[in-house]
């Protein structure tokens, strides 16, 4: 058994049958207090697909950091138990096709045989299919425990539009969070708005969790690295090694790759599962 990271028992069991769970969080007007800092930090709207955590500027991200945390600080403690905080980000995503985010997991960065980690995605504004809303295939982070980092390509490389013609569309109000174990497969549309989508992402681990990050080098090994808590807030060169963290190990990997027929297979067993939950 993971530990828990929220106070309601609910919420923790959605969380852990889904691998993600959406929940009133801040208020619109908070949001909107926090998306103001990114309006103030970028006087240009950056294009496409945008994460602040892309910056090498320790500073700008640190500023963002605090700024979140004080309005966030009496939901978190409402909502969550024992865990850690991993940083604080900002994703925006500008009109146009640019701006779509393909299938994918997002890095292990623990031990996912005893933990998760979990990033709380709050919009701005209301978030629709239109705009870019999130899309999830619900309970694929139990899917498989392959690693996962920038540099080692997804065992469903392949068959990303099964994956996508499966996943369902949450929209969501500003200021809603929803919770995402990093292990559940997710993506989101292009905005076809002529306004901007902003995105508060806040990172978070249980408290007993350490960090780790996975590296395949030249010599196509898969380094291990063990990392500090501010990981998120330090690392941007990404799908680069990293320039801080201490090397734990080196090993041999073969990226597993899984046919159509074994996605399909889980998908559609998954699907069951969840009809013989309902009726139950
Ligand atoms: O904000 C988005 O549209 C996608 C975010 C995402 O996929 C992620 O943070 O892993």
């Amino acid at each position: 058994m993971k530990p828990s990271i929220f106070k309601n028992k609910e919420t923790q069991y959605l969380f852990d049958r889904d691998g993600y769970v959406v929940i009133d969080f801040i208020s619109a007007d908070e949001a909107s207090a926090i998306g103001k800092k990114f309006y103030d930090l970028h006087s240009e709207l950056p294009k496409g697909f945008y994460s602040a955590a892309f910056s090498s500027d320790d500073t700008f991200k640190q500023e963002i950091f605090d700024h979140t945390k004080k309005i966030f600080d009496s939901a978190m403690s409402k909502i969550f138990t024992d865990y850690k905080i991993l940083g604080s980000t900002f994703l925006c995503k500008s009109p146009g096709e640019a701006g779509k985010v393909g299938v994918h997991q997002d890095w292990s960065v623990v031990d996912e045989s005893k933990f998760y980690s979990a990033t709380i995605w709050v919009p701005t504004i209301d978030t629709s299919e239109e705009n870019g809303a999130l899309r999830v295939l619900p309970g694929s982070h139990l899917f498989f425990d392959f690693l996962r980092s920038p540099n080692i390509p997804f065992c469903y490389h392949d068959n990303e539009q099964l994956l996508l013609d499966n996943m369902i569309t949450v929209p969501m109000k500003s200021g809603q969070a929803f919770i995402l174990n990093h292990a559940v497969i997710h993506a989101s549309s292009p905005n076809k708005t002529d306004k901007e989508r902003l995105v508060i992402a806040y990172g978070l681990i249980p408290k007993d969790a350490e960090l780790v990050f996975f590296h395949r080098n030249s010599s196509g090994k898969i380094e291990e690295f063990s990392m500090p808590d501010d990981f998120f807030q330090r690392y941007y060169n990404v799908g680069e090694r990293p320039l801080f963290g201490d090397l734990i190990k080196e090993f041999e990997y073969l990226s597993p790759f899984l046919s159509t027929t074994e996605l399909a297979y889980l998908i559609q067993h998954e699907k069951q599962k969840r009809k013989e939950e309902m009726n139950a």
